[in-house]
């Protein structure tokens, strides 16, 4: 498909014509030039009656303001949600599930809408958000609406009674589906929510809230505010809040587990990564290859998992090098609403900043630096795919979260080099082993303290399958049957 969307480039370009963009239409898409606090099932305005921007990192333009809702207003949303608990707790099992299926079946139908408010408030290309964001979601709230009945088989001979309130904050990668993977299981469980988008975007998570609306899921069951990080903070801070979901950069997953220690709430945090992605001679190079660019340059590079450091074996280095080069170029960088865009824009005017700056710090450490050949728009925030060579276990873009489409690369000569370097880091979230040899797939997995190790392949996702990471990397697991623990008391 890649190939062929090159050649048809190079059609154009042999031929002088000008490669025309397909856009996706916005035609029929209602984003509001303002936007509430969603509490106790109504939209009203903050106390304070302050609301942010929220920008269009494409073209730099704004979209909307949304409400900042500050400690009173996350009181009234927690006071709701706690309201709310008896009676989503006495509900049937099975009707708590019937909602979770009609939310799954509405995002599902909004589809098409909701990728695009992704897309425009985000970044990331529209086939992404059309084809993993929103199906993911809606399959997430399929998942445990399955289990909302059936926890007594979950948790065989124990009693899983709900916690109560989850305070719930998310990043802004991946919107709508991080929203998802927090409050599917939090009501399947019989817990009330009060979550909190990031400062970025919060439209797909408003979208959310006006189909739990049309849901007519009890009021007060999920509250949606939004905010800044303060916002956030107060919500970990609020003594009605029985348990915290964190997703986001490990600095204030620390902060949140000071914030927490000695209160007897619950949380699980799920952190930042800088995970490894090891090549053996033995794989099939041409996958491998794909499965590079798909690892460090899904999203931007704005993956918590993304495969950002590459380790290749030295007899290889020379062709991989090669063939990654010639697939770079091969790669379109631009509006994030054509549906031929493998990389969209960076999520914010702070996050182009920090990538920025990691680029000229790998430079300054005698990192070599290659970028591909393609050309970017002149307005928005945009980033060729880069890769460095020549770093050193040491280097700060080895060590260091980037969160942008930036792959460091180093070589290893033995198994156990690799090993010893892909564990080299603070963190632990996940990895990747490329190689033709089962019995090595499983030596070296093994060994690799990660969360979520894929083998010749990489970011698959699946609601079935357990997430999440260690060191620094977080504590709990989100997904699947280990996803119902962080909600309940057994
Ligand atoms: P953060 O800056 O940590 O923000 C995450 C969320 O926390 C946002 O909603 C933010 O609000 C809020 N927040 C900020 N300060 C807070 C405080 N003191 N107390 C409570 N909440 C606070 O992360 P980010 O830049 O949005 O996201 C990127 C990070 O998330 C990366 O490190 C990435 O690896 C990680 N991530 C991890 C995973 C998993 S599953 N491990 C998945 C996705 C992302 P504002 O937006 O208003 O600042």
């Amino acid at each position: 498909m890649a190939k062929q969307k090159a050649a048809a480039i190079n059609l154009a370009f042999n031929h002088g014509w000008t490669y025309a963009p397909a856009p996706e239409s916005t035609d029929h898409i209602e984003i509001k030039s303002q936007y509430d606090l969603f509490i106790n099932g109504k939209f009203v305005a903050p106390t304070q009656g302050q609301y942010m921007d929220s920008i269009n990192p494409a073209n730099e333009k704004k979209l909307s303001s949304v409400a900042i809702a500050q400690t009173a207003d996350v009181d009234k949303a927690v006071k709701a949600a706690q309201q709310a608990s008896t009676g989503w707790q006495k509900l049937k099992p099975s009707e708590r599930g019937k909602y979770l299926f009609r939310i799954a079946r509405m995002l599902q139908e909004r589809g098409r809408e909701l990728a695009i408010i992704e897309s425009l408030d985000g970044g990331k290309p529209i086939r992404e958000s059309r084809d993993v964001d929103i199906p993911l979601a809606a399959a997430h709230f399929f998942y445990y609406a399955g289990w909302a009945d059936k926890l007594a088989y979950a948790f065989p001979g124990r009693d899983a009674q709900p916690l109560g309130v989850a305070g719930q904050i998310i990043p802004w990668n991946f919107p709508l589906l991080m929203a998802a993977w927090k409050i599917a299981p939090a009501l399947a469980c019989g817990n009330t929510v009060v979550l909190k988008p990031a400062e970025t975007t919060s439209l797909t998570a408003l979208k959310l809230a006006e189909i739990i609306q049309a849901c007519e899921l009890p009021p007060g069951v999920v509250n949606i505010i939004t905010g800044a990080g303060s916002t956030g903070q107060a919500l970990v801070n609020h003594a009605g809040i029985n348990k915290v979901a964190f997703t986001g950069s490990t600095q204030v997953g620390k902060a949140i587990q000071k914030a927490l220690a000695g209160t007897g709430k619950k949380y699980t945090l799920e952190l930042g990564g800088k995970a490894a992605n090891i090549v053996f001679e033995d794989a099939a190079i041409d996958q491998a290859v794909e499965g590079i660019i798909n690892g460090i340059f899904f999203n931007q590079g704005h993956v918590c998992c993304a495969g950002s450091r590459l380790l290749v074996q030295e007899g290889i280095k020379d062709v991989l090098l090669k063939k990654l080069k010639l697939r770079m170029d091969t790669l379109i960088v631009g509006d994030p609403l054509d549906k031929n865009t493998d990389i969209g824009a960076i999520n914010s005017k702070e996050q182009f900043g920090k990538i920025k700056n990691y680029l000229r710090i790998g430079i300054n450490e005698g990192g070599n630096m290659h970028q591909s050949n393609c050309t970017i728009p002149n307005k928005g925030y945009f980033i060729k795919p880069t890769i460095f060579t020549d770093v050193a276990q040491s280097s700060r873009i080895v060590q260091e979260e980037i969160f942008g489409p930036v792959l460091s690369i180093q070589t290893f000569r033995t198994p156990e080099e690799a090993i010893e370097k892909a564990n080299n880091t603070p963190y632990g979230l996940s990895g990747g082993v490329w190689t033709d040899k089962g019995a090595k797939v499983f030596k070296v997995t093994g060994k690799l303290k990660a969360g979520v190790i894929w083998a010749n392949t990489y970011n698959k996702f699946d609601p079935t399958s357990p997430f999440g990471g260690y060191k620094e990397s977080g504590m709990g697991r989100e997904g699947g049957l280990h996803g119902l623990h962080a909600y309940v008391k057994l």
